[in-house]
């Protein structure tokens, strides 16, 4: 086996700079991009399965051999061509000396199977239906209780189970379903209890006007109350009646551009367990108090849906670069959010709404204002361990609305995208 890095070593010497270049001329399909310095980037996928099983390592040491400089890699499982042998696919970007591209191809080819390199992508793949939804499922294990040692959970087994329990619910999930329904524990009634009873205490004198409706319609129609955690099928109904949004439930942190992606569609990934019940007032992740209590009241406003749906049209397809500055606008604004109504300021970001320590601290004499304007909240630096050092505030919703489409239209992308409110499907248009 060793002898396979030998030859291709030899390989490399045998047609080194006397021999003819190989150039990227073979690869006018555009699969090798970008050359500096005598190196070229490229995207070379290639299979291999676990009959060999010293495979992963063989490529790597080929890698290792033309001293390839690893980019970015993506692994998949793929089609199981015969029982018991699961394929893995692999997606390397990376950068190698372009007289070693060859021999590098060819080095890779008698180790794994189906070795190809692929042209660059215009933009990251988006979904364009509903339905694609269920595609947008990376999540973030960030905060996981069975993960980060210090969420509140993470010593507590029965607390895991139950976490992974609804989160099996979630990843079941197919667009489409009835949503699931939880019966939840006393245990856990008790612990929305407190967030309840606590928020909607300061709520009136904190939060604004379309937050408060909504609310208050949520109590009327909707079953919200003290006494029970609702229902993601109950408030998706609801919600759908209002502005068209609906709720797919959702196992934990979702990818920025996951979570943004499914806003275009008028779609709320929901998470559906709660909080540790030793720390009521603070998750360091999203559970349901912050979606039922903080999002979902502001997402039955109709200008704020169409707000929301506006940052997740502009996600599509977008640069990375692009969605971390979107993500921080969207921090600053649906989670952070503060705006000025009859002259007072009042909160809308669901964080804030769904924090009873930060709400109050937030509409203080104590933190940092300024005005909302896209261009300087992309760029702010925020965190998520403690509270905000600046908060941005709106004119209105119609005001914030309006910059972010002044915004999210200087946004480059080859093509530019139109939501079809008819068929629910994202149409791409060519641009011109
Ligand atoms: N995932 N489940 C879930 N809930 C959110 O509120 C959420 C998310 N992922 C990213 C995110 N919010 C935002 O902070 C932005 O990064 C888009
Ligand atoms: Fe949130």
């Amino acid at each position: 086996k060793q002898s396979l890095i030998e030859d291709a070593r030899r390989e490399r010497i045998g047609s080194g700079s006397a021999g003819p270049s190989p150039g990227p001329s073979r690869f006018g399909d555009g699969s090798v991009f970008e050359e500096k310095d005598g190196r070229v980037t490229l995207n070379v996928l290639f299979a291999l399965s676990n009959e060999k099983n010293s495979g992963f390592f063989q490529t790597g040491k080929i890698f290792e051999t033309f001293e390839v400089k690893l980019l970015h890699m993506e692994s998949r499982p793929r089609k199981k061509l015969k029982e018991g042998v699961s394929d893995l696919e692999f997606l390397m970007r990376c950068e190698v000396q372009r007289l070693d591209l060859d021999v590098f191809i060819n080095s890779l080819k008698r180790v794994a199977d189906d070795v190809r390199t692929v042209p660059e992508e215009k933009a990251p793949w988006f979904p364009q239906q509903i339905k694609d939804l269920d595609r947008c499922n990376m999540l973030i294990t960030k905060f996981d209780p069975d993960l980060d040692c210090d969420h509140p959970g993470y010593n507590d087994s029965e607390y895991r189970k139950r976490r992974a329990a609804i989160s099996e619910l979630a990843f079941r999930y197919k667009q489409g379903d009835p949503l699931p329904t939880v019966e939840y524990t006393a245990e856990e009634i008790s612990t929305w209890r407190k967030v309840y009873q606590q928020l909607r205490s300061i709520y009136p004198r904190l939060a604004c006007r379309q937050f408060l409706d909504g609310l208050q319609q949520l109590e009327k129609e909707c079953g919200y109350g003290e006494d029970r955690i609702p229902q993601l099928r109950d408030v998706s109904a609801f919600l759908k009646e209002k502005t068209g949004f609906q709720l797919r439930p959702v196992a934990g942190l979702l990818s920025a551009r996951d979570f943004l992606a499914s806003l275009a569609f008028r779609v709320f990934q929901c998470t559906q367990y709660i909080r540790h019940s030793s720390s009521p007032m603070h998750s360091p992740e999203p559970d349901c108090c912050h979606e039922l209590l903080g999002h979902i009241p502001m997402l039955a406003d109709k200008e704020f849906a169409q707000f929301s749906q506006e940052i997740g049209l502009a996600s599509l397809g977008a640069s990375d670069e692009e969605i971390e500055k979107l993500s921080t606008l969207y921090w600053f604004t649906v989670e952070f959010g503060l705006c000025k109504q009859n002259g007072e300021v009042k909160a809308y970001g669901a964080g804030l709404l769904s924090s009873y320590g930060e709400l109050v601290y937030a509409l203080s004499n104590e933190p940092e204002y300024r005005l909302f304007n896209p261009e300087e909240t992309a760029v702010q630096p925020y965190q998520d361990q403690t509270y905000q050092s600046v908060y941005f505030v709106s004119e209105s919703f119609e005001d914030a609305k309006m910059k972010l489409r002044k915004y999210s239209a200087s946004i480059k992308r080859p093509f530019v995208v139109r939501y079809d409110p008819f068929t629910c499907n994202v149409e791409v248009l060519d641009q011109p």
